[in-house]
């Protein structure tokens, strides 16, 4: 089951048939059991006509989030770590991300308040103050308040590579800031937890020609998802759940830094497709030169 969230309400598609459901996003999504509550509504729920759902979901498509934070975890996967250790080399902090990698506490970061949030079709933005920018394209989990996962969504960590790289402790800099964080399109509500091969794909692309394109299974990560959850969970409450990045496993070569309009597409199987345009945040009336 997929749950999209849009302009004029929340939409359900099943097998190919859609939806509305009146519940408010906040109650709907954060629901312990939620694939078995949405089953119960299906069955009492009257169909849409296809024709108005797609054109809701084409013209009026919102990022699946409403009041929850959105988390983040890091070097999840070898290619993340061994990304990192690279790019921090010159300032001697290279050997955080190997003990990080092999220690029990995983890392865990805060990425986002909701409103930094885009969905599918928005554009994601790039630092005036970074000079080597990447997306980290990443399955994210959809958490209950009682710590369930629940379901999956698409998610882009944009990072600047530029700023981590010269200190770990600018990481906050390096990940938040205004539509830094892509969610969508929808959330993915499936009867079984998703499977380890499920591939992740990611494709950016400049004028049309393909800059970057590659794929893996999120078979390939180090920890378990519960793992994850359980340790943000510890001594965090989410009263409206939560969602959690849960690393990337994709990251373009060295030589490589997003451009203003390059886009951005992610595929999750299963999912669906997550696209942004890269974008620079319109200049503040006294924006700091830095
Ligand atoms: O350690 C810094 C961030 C790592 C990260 O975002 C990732 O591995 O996806
Ligand atoms: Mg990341």
């Amino acid at each position: 089951m997929k749950l999209y969230k849009t302009i004029h309400g929340n939409i359900l598609e099943y097998h190919n048939n859609f939806y509305e459901l009146s519940d408010p996003w906040d109650v709907l999504v954060n629901r312990n059991k939620l694939y078995d509550y949405l089953s119960l509504k299906l069955a009492v729920t009257g169909q849409m006509n296809a024709v108005d759902a797609l054109k809701m979901l084409d013209e009026g498509l919102l990022p699946p989030i409403g009041q929850q934070e959105v988390w983040a975890a890091g070097v999840t996967y070898l290619r993340s770590r061994d990304a990192r250790k690279e790019e921090s080399v010159a300032s001697g902090g290279a050997d955080l991300y190997d003990k990080v990698y092999e220690a029990a506490r995983p890392e865990l970061f805060f990425k986002s308040m909701p409103h930094r949030v885009s969905g599918h079709g928005q554009a994601v933005f790039i630092r005036r103050d970074s000079t080597w920018d990447v997306p980290e394209p990443e399955l994210t989990l959809l958490i209950s308040a009682v710590g369930s996962i629940e379901g999956y969504t698409i998610g882009n960590d944009m990072s600047s590579r530029s700023i981590e790289g010269e200190n770990a402790l600018y990481l906050p800099q390096a990940k938040v800031y205004e539509r830094s964080a892509a969610i969508g399109p929808c959330i993915y509500i499936p009867e079984k937890p998703i499977s380890a091969s499920t591939t992740i794909e990611i494709i950016i692309s400049r004028q049309n020609n393909v800059m970057y394109k590659e794929s893996t299974s999120i078979g390939m990560m180090k920890r378990s998802f519960e793992e994850l959850a359980a340790y943000l969970f510890a001594e965090c409450d989410f009263e409206h759940g939560c969602f959690l990045m849960t690393g990337t496993c994709l990251v373009p070569p060295k030589n490589f830094t997003l451009r203003e309009n390059d886009m951005i597409n992610i595929a999750i199987e299963g999912i669906g497709v997550l696209s942004n345009r890269v974008a620079l945040k319109p200049a503040r009336v006294n924006q700091p030169v830095m």
